[in-house]
């Protein structure tokens, strides 16, 4: 951020006058409505703004804030604090009862003793909001206040849900980022856009404004960060634009984005991409079919598998005697159809390494019986039976194959047979 416009933020030199002025202006122009006048119009705004020490930002963003919104909108201001060791909750309430008798619009606090996090932050702000419209912003000052008014006037403009406060717009940029965080925040952009088939530029910013009715029927997660990300899954059907503004880091406190972020925005994602996909199928018939369809597709690339390796190793190291070569294919075969059939056929997403482990054993002997059942099936239909090898072959194979899926299904991944 430019030096003015920090100052202008921070109210710092001329600027803190002019807001001084503006502010008290507005307060007059408050005053001059009555207390019922005021209060029984509807409210048509509520600013969500979640901190987590922020005890030197808060009181600024706050008076700058309250200034910025339009009187008109009766606009209430929703902090929601999780209980920050710095004291911020403290200061925003003091500051709330403060603006009670002095202040322009609504400012309430909402301090959270058990639960962290700023998705579920910002959400619980939204839930206790009554405002038609919501804004949810920084407190640290990377979200110019006067972009509100902006939000607010294109919602009406266009006629639209959800008004995005873009970085990523003809128009907008980021300040103060280095690039390590430049790029990680376009990498997770990518990735929102490409896995969820997100169209607008910005699905990763932290301010927006929206209409509340579009969230009426959405179940959040909260999960992680990016609730924004959540909205714009799930409202389906919102109409939703894009304004251009200026981020601009933190110059005072520090960024709560941490390693966890990282491995919680995968896991949103992921659950935004099962979001809206078919229910399981649940015909037990179906799946029966489906999981014996896929074991057997497993069992056909375990032959190439077995054949590739053995082919390779017999090639590589030529003084390798064939049958170890062979061996080493049969080990690696096993294997990675032992690993499909687990993540894949069984959907066993359980990977801690005893039972991994234990099911590697219990797959390893199962194979071998069903190899040992064939061969002596085999010997015992041409031998003695004298069954012609290829129908002995099939025989064999078939009911040694049912065998083990039938097994492995109870036995390895400890499903019912039928279930
Ligand atoms: N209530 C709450 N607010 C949070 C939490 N984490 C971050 N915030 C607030 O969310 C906003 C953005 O956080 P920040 O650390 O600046 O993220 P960054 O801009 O991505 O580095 C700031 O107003 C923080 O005070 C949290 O766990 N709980
Ligand atoms: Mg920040």
């Amino acid at each position: 951020m430019n030096k003015v416009l920090l100052d202008r933020y921070i109210g710092v030199g001329n600027q803190t006058q002019n807001f001084n002025r503006h502010a008290a202006r507005k307060r007059a122009e408050a005053m001059s409505l009555t207390k019922t006048e005021i209060s029984t119009r509807t409210r048509s705004l509520s600013v969500i703004i979640p901190t987590f020490n922020e005890s030197q930002n808060i009181t600024k963003i706050l008076d700058i804030v309250s200034s910025c919104l339009p009187l008109a909108a009766n606009a209430e201001i929703i902090v929601v604090d999780d209980n920050s060791p710095d004291g911020t909750g403290k200061i925003a309430e003091e500051y709330a009862r403060r603006a009670r008798t002095t202040g322009t619009c609504e400012i309430r606090i909402i301090n959270r003793k058990d639960e962290k996090g700023l998705s579920s932050a910002i959400l619980t702000g939204i839930r206790a909001s009554t405002g038609e419209s919501v804004v949810v912003m920084d407190s640290d000052f990377s979200h110019p206040p006067e972009t509100i008014a902006k939000m607010i006037e294109e919602m009406k403009r266009s006629d639209c849900d959800i008004v995005v406060a873009s970085r990523y717009v003809e128009g907008g940029s980021i300040t103060g980022w280095p690039f390590k965080r430049k790029l990680i925040s376009r990498g997770a952009t990518k990735i929102a856009q490409r896995s969820l088939g997100i169209k607008i530029k910005d699905p990763m910013s932290g301010f927006f404004a929206f209409r509340r009715h579009i969230i009426r029927n959405i179940s959040f997660d909260a999960i992680g960060y990016k609730i924004l990300l959540e909205i714009l899954v799930k409202a389906r059907g919102a109409k939703v634009r894009e304004i251009p503004y200026n981020f601009t880091d933190r110059k005072s406190g520090k960024s709560k984005l941490d390693r966890t972020v990282i491995s919680d925005y995968v896991k949103s994602v992921w659950k935004l991409y099962r979001y809206g996909k078919p229910e399981k199928e649940r015909r037990t018939s179906v799946r029966f079919l489906s999981k014996a369809g896929r074991f057997y597709t497993v069992g056909a690339s375990g032959l190439l598998v077995n054949y590739l390796v053995s082919f390779l190793f017999g090639a590589v190291f030529s003084n390798l005697w064939y049958i170890y070569a062979t061996m080493i294919g049969i080990v690696f075969s096993m294997t990675s159809n032992f690993v499909l059939n687990k993540l894949w056929t069984f959907e066993d997403r359980n990977t801690t390494a005893k039972r991994t482990l234990v099911q590697y054993i219990t797959f390893l002997a199962f194979s071998s019986i069903g190899a040992i059942f064939q061969l002596g099936m085999v010997y015992l239909l041409v031998g003695t039976e004298h069954m012609s090898y290829a129908l002995s072959l099939f025989v064999s194979v078939a009911i040694a194959s049912i065998g083990n899926f039938i097994l492995n299904k109870k036995w390895t991944f400890k499903e019912k047979v039928w279930s």
